[in-house]
């Protein structure tokens, strides 16, 4: 097999006192935290598109990136690519892996090729993953690139562009099936409109839960059990996309009979652009018990975009951590790095301290969490919050006991309730301390 990146060899645990930048510091894959290990909890995976596809361009200038993967005809470059990817998976020493069809293997010059070339490709990554043991924590079909989806995929006015995302998605199901996925991704790509003058949201909302329901069905068909999972985002590249956060989605998944069939895909970058916060978002589908999976990744805040950088914020990972862990993990899921280095960062080498920075955070975030459960004083201060509601007359309000009028006799009963402190600072000197 090449050698693409000659420079690193197994990335491994050094502890804090390193300073080796190729060595995790707070990363032990196998230290037990919390009743399972580092690895059990995190479930890391690293991304195609960005890792392997990205050329380091933007808006204002072309790529800056030459990779040694990136030589030859198109299926030369996608075996190559391949090649990198489960040597870098294996050097960093991450679990997982994710990938978009047309990532991984090009279109070629018709549908069939595009069919032939993916087979081609995936019967390759399946002997990469039994020789690594690299495992694909989620397949899914990139319905955004090409222009005959910029109307949108499933949402697309006209039924035959939505004809050839049956292809795809039925095509992307089958490789991740093949490929032993433990999910299936949809993120909405041009889901979403430029302008109401051009656009019937009512028809393509209803469009876009017909498509589902034949993805469901199919499926079922082929035998696919891995969970399927919806990523919301509010915007780009479309000016509203449907998907728009965490509450929108599980409103849709109501609204059209599919919420059995779905959880959540939640993208931090994604958060900071609907105007949530990462744990916020995390919380709603955690409450609805739908959190399913995480693209572990950060936007800039004085930036507008998804700018898809890795996470280094510790406080923020911590207060996400505390939402994983107190949704008992995240199940078939994993924490993907849906991230890419910065313009500048050219070397590949630039890929490994990206990735290593983004395992520690979240190592950190994982033991600062864990720390504040085991301490518990935030939990006993919020069941404390609402003991009221336990028994009593909280208890028979929930119980449906009581209306507005025996209300009103209590309040006149009770008179002016006491004042507390909602000691929000207390609160936050555990969680920085816990860091
Ligand atoms: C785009 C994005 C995608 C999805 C997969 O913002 O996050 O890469 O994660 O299609
Ligand atoms: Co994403």
């Amino acid at each position: 097999m090449n050698t693409f990146f000659p420079e690193v060899d197994a990335v491994k645990y050094e502890g804090r006192e390193s300073t080796n930048p190729l060595a995790f510091k707070y990363y032990d894959a196998d230290r037990v935290v919390g009743g399972k290990t580092m690895a059990e909890h995190l479930r890391f995976a690293v991304c195609y598109w960005h890792t392997y596809k990205s050329q380091g361009g933007d808006p204002f200038g072309s790529g800056t990136f030459e990779r040694p993967w990136n030589a030859g005809s198109p299926m030369e470059v996608a075996e190559k690519t391949l090649e990198a990817n489960f040597e870098f998976i294996t050097k960093l020493g991450v679990p997982f892996w994710c990938f978009h069809d047309r990532d991984i293997a090009p279109e070629g010059a018709s549908f069939g090729e595009a069919v032939a070339n993916l087979e081609t490709i995936v019967a390759k990554a399946k002997k990469l993953q039994q020789a690594t043991g690299v495992k694909l924590l989620w397949g899914t079909a990139n319905m955004f690139s090409h222009p005959r989806y910029m109307h949108g995929a499933a949402s697309n006015p006209d039924p035959h562009v939505v004809a050839c995302c049956a292809m795809q998605v039925r095509r992307a199901l089958d490789a991740t099936l093949e490929l032993g996925g433990a999910n299936y991704v949809f993120w909405g790509g041009r889901e979403g409109y430029e302008t109401l003058l051009n656009t019937d949201m009512k028809r393509e909302r209803a469009q876009m839960a017909a498509f589902f329901h034949m993805a469901v069905d199919y499926a079922k068909k082929i035998g696919f059990t891995g969970q399927f999972l919806i990523e919301p985002k509010p915007h780009e590249p479309t000016k509203h996309q449907y998907d728009f956060d965490s509450a929108t989605v599980l409103s849709f998944l109501r609204e059209f009979d599919l919420l059995d069939h779905f959880k959540l895909n939640v993208e931090a970058n994604h958060a900071t652009l609907a105007g949530h916060s990462f744990a916020h978002e995390l919380a709603v589908a955690a409450e609805a018990g739908k959190l399913g999976s995480v693209d572990a990744n950060v936007g800039d805040p004085l930036l507008g975009w998804d700018t898809d950088q890795f996470p280094t914020d510790i406080n923020d990972t911590t207060r996400a951590m505390l939402v994983i862990l107190e949704n008992g993990g995240l199940g078939s899921g994993g924490l993907n790095f849906d991230a890419k280095v910065r313009r500048p960062s050219i070397d590949t080498v630039d890929l490994f301290h990206a990735h290593i920075g983004g395992m520690d955070t979240f190592a950190r975030a994982l033991l600062a969490a864990q720390a504040i459960i085991d301490d518990g004083r935030i939990a006993e201060f919020k069941a404390q919050r609402y003991a009221g509601w336990d028994s009593g007359l909280g208890k028979s309000i929930l119980d449906g006991n009581e209306t507005l009028e025996s209300l009103e006799a209590k309040a006149m009963e009770l008179g002016e309730p006491k004042r507390v402190s909602g000691r929000q600072e207390m609160l936050e000197n555990i969680l920085i301390n816990a860091i």
